[in-house]
């Protein structure tokens, strides 16, 4: 699938140091790539959008921390492989789209669309890789073909409904050196489960071999859509091979940063990690970085409650994408945070100050600012401190003729993705 534009990253003097981030499989930050292989090839994969209800904050600040990554990487000489994928079928998309009364695919690509426009708006720059599920099927048919045969996934018996042929995974099986349950999360079962349940997992459903083994392939259903399965059956991929599939066909192995929601730590990203493993015996990733929740009114934004704030919304009411951008700056990407209009009014006033003081900086002082955002953002992208380095620099009594004000603005640009 096409993503949206690649938006003008400026190049700027000198380099980022290496980038460490905090990795949730170990607990500990890493650098994302060792001291001797600084312009290596980094490779990122982060779960795209269920499309539905784009683009809400939560996403919004989910893709700018991981652009920021991204442009860190960037600044340190390293090229980006970068594939993003869409849940373009799955229950919470079809169940919208029946009861809102629209064809499937017209709402997918109706809301994918405005996600476009929404990341372009946000100078956010695109995966080389944007891939939806329904593309991805031919990818993982012969992939859970492989694991019925190593006895790795199983079929189990028809239930209420009748219909034989719903492939699972086999958890403890499949464990091996490269992956064990708990690999990625580090919870407890008791913790497993009760995410399982909340987060789109069956486990109740009878005849599978552990409750939290889970669906590798829906066999085809009365009113659901299916395709081919070879010898699967018709049917329709599970949520987690989707995205271990769609990541390992387009990426090296292990690459470099899984990147997601913190939503996503489990089921998501251990079982993605764990059909690799079982697949390869190879770990999926090296590094696995989650973004914290962003909320509404004490509440995680979410599309189950409706308690969302549109980017889309936003910028039909006049709001520009800058500021709206510096909000999410001026969060940790690692924190759990509510959006208030506070946030957005703060984030407007800031852009104007670093505007206004853009105009009368020096060329000492711009070198100065870059230096400093590039060692916060090398620090675990440490926004918030980047973006408090620009406002004690705005804080400056106008002293210059402004020649560095191009060479600022292209690292501000570069750096942060704020063009001013
Ligand atoms: N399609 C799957 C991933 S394969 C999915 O989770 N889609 S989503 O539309 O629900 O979310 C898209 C991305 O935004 C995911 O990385 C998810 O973790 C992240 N996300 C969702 N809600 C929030 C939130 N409230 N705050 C921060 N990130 C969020
Ligand atoms: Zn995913």
């Amino acid at each position: 699938m096409h993503a949206w534009n690649n938006p003008e990253v400026p190049q700027v003097a000198g380099s980022a140091p290496t980038l460490e981030l905090f990795n949730t499989a170990t607990g500990a930050r890493q650098a994302t790539a060792p001291a001797d292989e600084a312009i290596a090839p980094a490779s990122m994969y982060v779960c795209g959008i269920t499309p539905y209800d784009a683009t809400h904050m939560g996403h919004a600040a989910t893709y700018v921390t991981f652009d920021l990554v991204q442009r860190t990487w960037r600044d340190a000489g390293r090229t980006v492989a970068y594939t993003q994928n869409i849940t373009d079928v799955d229950d919470p998309l079809l169940e919208r789209a029946a009861a809102t009364n629209v064809d499937w695919r017209e709402l997918a690509e109706s809301q994918i669309q405005l996600f476009r426009d929404d990341m372009e708006a946000l100078n956010v720059i695109p995966p080389q890789n944007y891939i939806g599920a329904v593309e991805s099927i031919h990818w993982l048919v012969p992939v859970v073909e492989q694991l019925l045969d190593a006895d790795l996934a199983y079929r189990v018996p028809a239930g209420a409904d009748g219909v034989e042929g719903d492939v699972y995974f086999d958890t403890l099986a499949a464990q091996n050196d490269a992956w064990k349950l708990g690999a990625v999360s580090n919870y407890d079962r008791e913790t497993m489960l009760g995410f399982f349940a909340e987060r789109g997992g069956d486990p109740d459903r009878a005849g599978k071999r552990d409750a939290l083994d889970p669906l590798l392939w829906r066999a085809a259903r009365e009113g659901e859509p299916s395709w081919d399965g070879g010898k699967l059956g018709a049917g329709r991929p599970g949520w987690h091979i989707e995205c271990s599939v769609i990541a390992r066909k387009t990426l090296p192995a292990p690459f470099t940063v899984q990147g997601g929601g913190s939503d996503l730590i489990f089921p998501h990203h251990e079982f993605s990690a764990a059909h690799a493993a079982a697949g390869d015996n190879a770990e999926l990733a090296q590094t696995y970085v989650h973004t914290g929740m962003v909320g509404l009114d004490g509440e995680k934004m979410s599309k189950s409650l409706g308690n969302l704030v549109l980017v889309s919304k936003l910028r039909e009411a006049g709001v520009e994408p800058v500021a709206i951008r510096a909000v999410l700056l001026s969060q940790h990407y690692r924190s759990d945070w509510f959006w208030t209009e506070q946030l957005l009014a703060a984030a407007q006033q800031r852009v104007a100050a670093w505007r206004q003081a853009l105009a009368t900086t020096s060329n000492e002082d711009a070198a100065k600012v870059v230096e400093s955002i590039r060692k916060h953002m090398a620090d675990d992208i440490d926004a918030p401190s980047a973006l408090e380095a620009l406002d004690r620099w705005a804080a400056q009594p106008a002293g210059s003729n402004g020649d560095g004000a191009e060479a600022l603005r292209h690292g501000i640009d570069a750096l942060l993705g704020l063009k001013l």
